[in-house]
């Protein structure tokens, strides 16, 4: 029996993960784990871009040695990162990592620069500092070797992509995120690349998700000893895969994609490029089947893995179901806070990036690990509640409840207190969602499944879906009105 291979690489992990369709059902199984470090060199941030292919490989590998057969290989990852080709068609020096902090001073400068309106209007794309156009525009300041001598731009897994097949393309969902591409014109965009400076040419082409890239080049089959399997560029943005795994039975319905990062909002046949829209700084990413993704990106879980670290970086491990034991057992609202401020974007130490707050806002700083992993979820769930009605009012829709997927659901409490934050019913699953996502585009394209509702409905049937309901109504409402006044979110 034949296998879909998913390579599905987080911020903090990446995955190789086996699937097939038998009984009506996905069977899952996880061929590859490891770690994904981001690695410091003086005050640069770099992604370990040889040690992602290495571990592609091992996938390959492994699969080999268990004499599992591949029919096909899609790779997803984390937006708006991107590696350099030159002449020779050889990597340029190690991608960065979007939380570098070279970008700081410059994405004020370039927002000043091409205005607000403008870049907004041509590519409906939410202002954050980690946008590729400020990385690039960055590069391009700081006259950088590596973009001089440029030829080809390559985004995470088109990079990877290339390096198994050879064939270099871009893939729609992923360039949406640079915040260089007009999904109107449904290209890159000129002005934007004018405007900072830098060759619209190397680009490239960008492929829609599910086109069939190329095979296996001919020195990664006789390296690995594998055969020609063909290579899809799937939703290759791991938010983009993870809603195309969303199981929802009927268009309009509100997910929020849950791991390092927090994505929230619906499906929407076309960008919303409302004024109101980009007041309340709305993204429009590109999705898969003609769609786009409405939504609100939040700063997420990122702070309870970042206390985690530091806590360990001074001598006390614990677990993330330990950290959540605590945080069940610590006083409920406590403080509130933005998860969403700079201050939370890049710390040093995020326990004192917390307490800074508090400080700000003449709040009681927490003084425990569970007083403070309370506080990140509580307001987690309270900040999901006004995206989540930010993005009613813009697609004009009213929904029923919020589909969870990702790594975040197992965080049970997370899921609980989102429910009683939006009042409505949070049904959570599949966690693997953009591993899933990521195979269904290929079960598409292959012809196995017919289109992105059967594939839907094929998810719902194959993996359990948990259902909260909200509690403590009045509480979560009255706390609501607090978060609302501390953080002074109109
Ligand atoms: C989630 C995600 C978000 C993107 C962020 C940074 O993993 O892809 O969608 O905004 O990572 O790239």
């Amino acid at each position: 029996m034949t296998h879909v291979l998913a390579f599905d690489l987080g911020a903090s992990s990446g995955r190789a993960m086996l699937g097939r369709i038998e009984n009506g059902k996905i069977q899952l199984e996880e061929l590859h784990r490891f770690s994904n470090d981001p690695v410091a060199i003086g005050n640069r941030l770099h992604w370990d871009m040889l040690r992602l292919l290495q571990e592609l490989k091992q996938s390959l590998l492994k699969a080999k040695h268990r004499g599992i057969a591949i029919s096909s290989i899609g790779i997803d990852s984390w937006g708006v990162d991107f590696g350099l080709i030159g002449d020779n068609g050889e990597l340029l020096g190690n991608p960065y990592h979007y939380r570098d902090a070279h970008t700081n001073d410059v994405y004020e400068e370039v927002v000043e620069e091409l205005t607000y309106d403008e870049i907004f209007h041509r590519t409906g794309i939410q202002f954050m500092s980690i946008n590729t156009l400020y990385h690039l525009a960055a590069m391009k300041r700081a006259n950088s070797p590596l973009l001089k001598e440029a030829k080809h731009f390559l985004m995470i897994p088109a990079l990877l992509r290339y390096f198994l097949t050879g064939k270099m393309h871009n893939e729609f969902s992923l360039a949406t995120t640079t915040q260089l591409f007009n999904p109107v014109s449904n290209d890159w965009d000129e002005t934007l690349f004018e405007g900072i400076g830098v060759d619209r040419n190397i680009m490239g082409t960008v492929v829609e998700p599910g086109t069939r890239v190329g095979e296996l080049r001919e020195s990664i089959r006789t390296e690995l000893g594998v055969p020609a399997v063909p290579v899809y560029a799937v939703a290759e943005h791991d938010t983009g895969s993870a809603v195309a795994a969303v199981p929802a039975l009927a268009p309009s319905f509100a997910y929020l994609s849950c791991g390092t990062w927090s994505l929230i909002g619906t499906e929407v046949g076309s960008p919303v490029l409302t004024e109101r829209a980009q007041q309340l700084n709305f993204t429009n990413e590109g999705g898969v089947y003609g769609t786009f993704r409405l939504l609100k990106n939040i700063m997420g879980l990122w702070l309870l893995q970042e206390c985690r670290r530091a806590w360990e970086r001074e001598g006390v491990s614990y677990t993330f179901p330990e950290l959540v034991k605590l945080a069940g057992d610590a006083k409920p609202f406590a403080f509130f806070m933005d998860c969403d401020d700079d201050l939370f974007l890049q710390p040093a130490h995020m326990p004192e990036a917390i307490d800074t707050y508090c400080a700000r806002t003449g709040q009681q700083a927490p003084d425990n690990p569970g007083a403070y992993v309370r506080g990140i979820l509580e307001n987690l769930a309270f900040k999901y509640r006004y995206a989540l009605e930010q993005t009613e009012e813009l697609a004009g829709a009213v929904f029923e409840g919020l589909h969870m997927v990702g790594g975040g659901i197992q965080n049970t409490l997370l899921c609980q207190w989102t429910a009683n934050a939006i009042g409505k019913p949070v049904w959570a699953g599949p966690v693997e969602g953009s591993a899933i996502g990521n195979m269904l585009v290929q079960w598409i394209a292959s012809g196995e499944l017919n289109d992105i509702w059967e594939a839907r409905k094929l998810v719902r049937e194959s993996f359990p879906i948990e259902l909260y309901e909200p509690q403590d109504a009045a509480a979560w409402r009255t706390a609501y009105e607090d978060f609302r006044l501390k953080t002074k979110l109109a």
